[in-house]
């Protein structure tokens, strides 16, 4: 693909969590929605800004999507029992794609995946957002220019409200592991394990809990209670790369915590706080001058840790993988994880 050419992007899920990456592309000179897909007639139907993508660009079957001639690249935001057919039919059709996370919906699925990768690799930007947060940015640099010594130990934490009981949350696709895989785990989990990757390293090893609190929720269209067979909560430690302890939590049921990532690291010298809720600041604890004991002081993040994700799958697409970028490799590596951990609070 050459530079500065608009690339043509195909859309596959209608969904809420779709309306974020739509913005995204109407923002983008150099992208362009061509083409959309979806399993439901009605949101296929749909108008509004959609009205210029013609009925012979409307698909409901993903294959249909991608092997159009006129797509050139993909963003799928469908539920996770999906994710590896999005995936290998991209491979198959060698077209540039930015998935969301969860990667696939096990690990067998991603190892599969991964054979076909080898053998015909395509740019593909798996969802990883919050890798975009300016202070998680700027935290990764402070690490890495040693600001606050060798990393000890992290805690780590996403914490939702939104499936607590008293918020009655209907039955969704969310709720079932054949649609889903797991519950809080890979939803905000993944974004978690991402984090410790993207500021610390690899995962060495975990031990983990999972539980579910609520084991019954109201089908919205049948009105029965349907059986929920995934988690609500999982907690892991883990040891990660050059023995940097870690302590994680994510939960569906904290009240109070709207769309709480936080992290904490502690190193040698000092401490890094941050949390995505104040994307633009992180209090960072080490000793100035003068200074007896070091204690929290808010900094701005610079200007320069502000960076689009989508600018980043663009350049990815053209050819021009910016550092930083989360990739299949990442993809990958997340869900090995996450079948790490699942295994270990199964046992
Ligand atoms: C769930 O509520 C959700 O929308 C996740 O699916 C996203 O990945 C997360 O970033 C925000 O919360």
């Amino acid at each position: 693909m050459k530079k500065n050419d608009v690339i043509k992007v195909g859309l596959i899920g209608l969904g809420g969590m779709s309306n974020a990456h739509r913005h995204f592309i109407s923002e983008i000179d150099e992208l362009q929605l061509v083409a959309i897909c979806d399993v439901n007639q009605e949101q296929l139907n749909k108008v509004g800004e959609l009205e210029r993508i013609g009925s012979e660009k409307r698909f409901q079957e993903i294959e249909d999507l991608i092997a159009n001639p006129d797509v050139e690249a993909i963003v799928s935001v469908v539920p996770n029992n999906l994710h590896a057919k999005v995936i290998e039919l991209c491979i198959r059709y060698q077209k540039p794609l930015m998935t969301e996370k969860p990667f696939t919906l096990n690990f067998e699925e991603a190892e599969k995946l991964a054979v076909l990768y080898e053998k015909q690799p395509i740019p593909c930007m798996v969802g990883f957002s919050y890798r975009y947060i300016p202070s998680f940015r700027y935290a990764r640099n402070l690490i890495k220019e040693n600001k606050i010594g060798t990393i000890r130990h992290v805690d780590i934490r996403y914490l939702q409200s939104g499936g607590a009981a008293l918020f009655e949350s209907p039955y969704a696709w969310r709720f079932n592991k054949a649609s889903s895989g797991t519950g809080a785990l890979g939803d905000l989990g993944a974004h978690m394990i991402d984090s410790a990757r993207f500021l610390i390293g690899e995962f060495r090893s975990v031990s983990a809990l999972m539980g579910t609190f609520i084991h019954e929720r109201r089908d919205p269209i049948s009105g029965e209670m349907k059986k929920v067979d995934v988690d609500d909560y999982a907690s892991f430690q883990a040891i990660l790369e050059n023995n940097v302890l870690g302590n994680f939590v994510t939960s569906r049921n904290a009240i109070g915590s709207g769309n709480q990532h936080e992290v904490m690291i502690y190193g040698d010298y000092g401490t890094i706080h941050i949390n995505c809720e104040r994307p633009d600041e992180i209090e960072l604890c080490i000793k100035e001058e003068n200074e007896v004991s070091p204690s929290f002081r808010t900094k701005k993040v610079p200007e320069l840790y502000r960076k689009q994700q989508w600018q980043d799958f663009l350049d990815l697409v053209k050819g021009n993988q910016q550092e930083g970028t989360p990739t299949f490799y990442d993809g990958y590596q997340n869900q090995k994880v996450l079948e790490q951990i699942i295994e270990s609070a199964e046992r």
